[in-house]
């Protein structure tokens, strides 16, 4: 009998602690201070369509030692290079399904999202890269940043960078806008870039950043146009034989973020990837500066040819009716606000 009463007491014990239920699961591993469950550890997939070797990626590795640092390793950040995870757009409709954690997108294809945040696209709208710094870091920039919030239902961690983007063409040299009469460049699937480039005379073709390489090495198209870093990482020199430094859009980039996974995380958390992402961003746009001033003599290495002061007067009187049109849809003030900022 007292066998019996034994077997049942203990049975009883292995119930109870499986259920968790019982006191003895608190218990033991309270007065015990049996093994603490290891911290659950966090993964977050983020996604970018530069190469591997491209400032997105170099930005996206300082972003991952700054949280895992900052988080104590609670927190990891897998970065999917090479548009792996899709094109930009896929990317942004991935946040909302689940798909994808975060993105680094240009704001180029936000334009079919979040139309307020495509003022930056205005060609010739910025200075420089610190003029464009002043405004984005600034009430300008955490304006569009909220706006880009409300309408995409989106968490904005930071402003990154891709940089001023300049025109590259296979056969002829752009000097002025008449060379461009004709000419299917592709841009990216934003409506103020592709005006722009109607008033140039060309013919705007939108497309992925991720099928853009093999439409010009097919000859599907003969120019695209994209910043320095991007020209030399995504070996475009392969396919394209002139460079023409234009500069005519800044082209600045966002770390996007799913809401839900950014709620669901703790308020320190959100404070390590919100404090990394500042930073990181920072670095980045350290790197693509490094990067415009190295890769320029090494794409003539490589056997482009540079046109580096092409006649930008004629450029910009070209762009005078994409200010007409778009006055109306932002407001003189904005634009003049962007434009005035020192
Ligand atoms: O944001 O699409 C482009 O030309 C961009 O430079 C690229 O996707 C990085």
């Amino acid at each position: 009998m007292k066998k019996l009463l034994s077997i049942v007491a203990l049975l009883s014990m292995v119930l109870l602690s499986a259920c968790g239920g019982g006191s003895s699961s608190k218990t033991s591993a309270g007065e015990s201070g049996g093994s603490k469950k290891a911290a659950e550890v966090v993964k977050l997939k983020v996604g970018h369509t530069l190469s591997d070797t491209s400032h997105y990626q170099k930005g996206m590795e300082k972003f991952q030692e700054l949280v895992k640092e900052k988080s104590n390793g609670t927190i990891e950040i897998e970065v999917f290079p090479n548009g792996s995870l899709g094109g930009e757009r896929d990317m942004i409709e991935g946040l909302n399904v689940g798909s994808v954690d975060m993105v680094l997108t240009s704001t180029g294809p936000m334009s079919g999202f979040a139309p307020e945040v495509t003022v930056v696209d205005l060609p010739f709208l910025f200075r420089n890269e610190d003029h464009a710094h002043k405004v984005l870091d600034g009430k300008i920039g955490d304006d569009l940043r909220s706006k880009v919030e409300t309408t995409m239902g989106v968490k904005t961690l930071a402003w990154w960078e891709n940089g001023f983007r300049n025109i590259t063409t296979g056969k002829t040299a752009v000097e002025k806008p008449e060379d461009l009469k004709g000419i299917k460049i592709r841009t990216m699937e934003n409506d103020i870039h592709m005006d722009t480039f109607r008033e140039f005379g060309a013919q705007p073709t939108p497309m992925s950043f991720t099928e853009l390489f093999t439409a010009l090495q097919q000859g599907v198209i003969d120019a695209e146009e994209n910043p320095v870093p991007v020209i030399m990482t995504s070996r475009f020199y392969e396919v394209q034989g002139n460079l023409t430094m234009t500069r005519h859009f800044y082209n600045p980039s966002l770390l996007l973020m799913s809401t839900n996974k950014f709620d669901s995380l703790t308020n320190e958390e959100k404070k390590v990837l919100e404090e990394a992402a500042v930073e990181a961003g920072k670095y980045e746009r350290q790197v693509v500066q490094d990067m415009e001033k190295q890769y320029i003599s090494e794409l003539k290495e490589k056997g482009m040819k540079v046109i580096e002061n092409p006649n930008l007067e004629s450029f910009k009187e070209a762009v005078k009716p994409v200010y007409k049109k778009y006055e109306s849809v932002f407001g003189k003030e904005l634009i003049a606000e962007i434009k005035n900022t020192k």
